[in-house]
């Protein structure tokens, strides 16, 4: 395996950042998990701006243009010799002394690019949809830590998959600072309702997938709204599904024990899930 480090290739045994480095000892830094389909990087501009905006509000210069960054990306796909993968770009402040301060940091960023195999979730839950809860842990205040920012500061998530976990369930709806319906852990949440697609309008990132969602819903003509969700609409909603780069499309049919429409996944869901591996199968970066 190669991996893209500060504009080197390197093994994977030789790919190694020092322990000064500020994302290492404080969260410094952001990150992107990207996802190439058959040659084809899904969303690369997307993923290079949002990476940008997020290193913009955290003021790491990353001394390469957006334009590099995308190179770097494809390159390094192209020296795994990856047909379908999942990137992970890692930047970080870089290396500073103990101090949480970022003037004392030496301004050289690490930049790091990791492309792999994918792994799903497995087929079967696809096919039956998820069963997930609701967790104490709420989204951070967008005062606080914004939710837009994809930062390597990943707590907030981290301790709600937990509680998730600790309760015997893979995902999770947080709610925001306010108690409304934010996001998964890991993933954008939509449900349907009367023909209408919502998904939260406050308190959650703005997910690629996501995105392409509602890009896709809009372009078949179905209603869509973003908007404030409170957890009584998602239990009486028709459909639920989760979306993110890792996971796709997923439909879940329970939340907080409430049996959601039929209990299976809905025709809605399906038909979005196919037209999204329609679009991730023949859209992108070639190369
Ligand atoms: N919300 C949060 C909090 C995320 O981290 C999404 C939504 C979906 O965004 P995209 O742009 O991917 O549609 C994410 C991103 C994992 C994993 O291992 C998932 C994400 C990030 C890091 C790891 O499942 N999802």
């Amino acid at each position: 395996m190669k991996i893209y480090l500060n504009g080197k290739f390197v093994e994977k045994k030789d790919a190694k950042v020092s322990v000064f480095d500020h994302g290492f000892l404080y969260g410094d830094g952001a990150f992107e998990g990207i996802r190439a389909y058959n040659r084809l990087v899904f969303k690369l501009e997307e993923h290079v701006e949002r990476l940008y905006e997020t290193s913009h509000t955290l003021m790491i210069d990353l001394k390469m243009t957006r334009k590099e960054m995308m190179k770097a990306i494809v390159d390094t796909l192209k020296a795994n010799n990856l047909t379908d993968a999942y990137i992970r770009v890692v930047v970080s402040r870089g290396e500073g002394d103990l101090g949480l301060d970022p003037r004392k940091c030496f301004g050289n960023p690490n930049v790091i690019i990791i492309a792999d195999k994918i792994t799903l979730y497995p087929k079967e839950l696809y096919n039956r949809g998820m069963e997930i809860i609701t967790v104490p842990t709420v989204r951070n205040n967008p005062e606080a830590i914004n939710p837009q920012l994809k930062s390597l500061n990943y707590l907030n998530n981290i301790l709600a998959k937990i509680e998730a976990n600790n309760s015997g369930f893979s995902e999770a709806i947080m709610l925001d600072h306010q108690g409304y319906v934010a996001e998964c852990t890991g993933d954008n949440i939509f449900i349907i309702k009367n023909k209408v697609l919502s998904t939260p309008s406050q308190g959650r990132l703005k997910g690629i997938t996501r995105e392409t969602v509602l890009e896709l819903a809009k372009k078949n003509k179905i209603e869509t709204k973003e908007c404030l969700m409170t957890r009584h609409e998602v239990y009486i909603s028709d459909e639920c599904f989760l979306t993110g780069t890792a996971a796709e499309i997923i439909p879940v049919v329970k939340v907080d024990g409430r049996i959601i429409g039929s209990g299976k996944p809905g025709p809605m869901t399906t038909k979005l899930i196919e037209m999204f591996h329609k679009v991730t199968r023949t859209d992108g970066t070639k190369y």
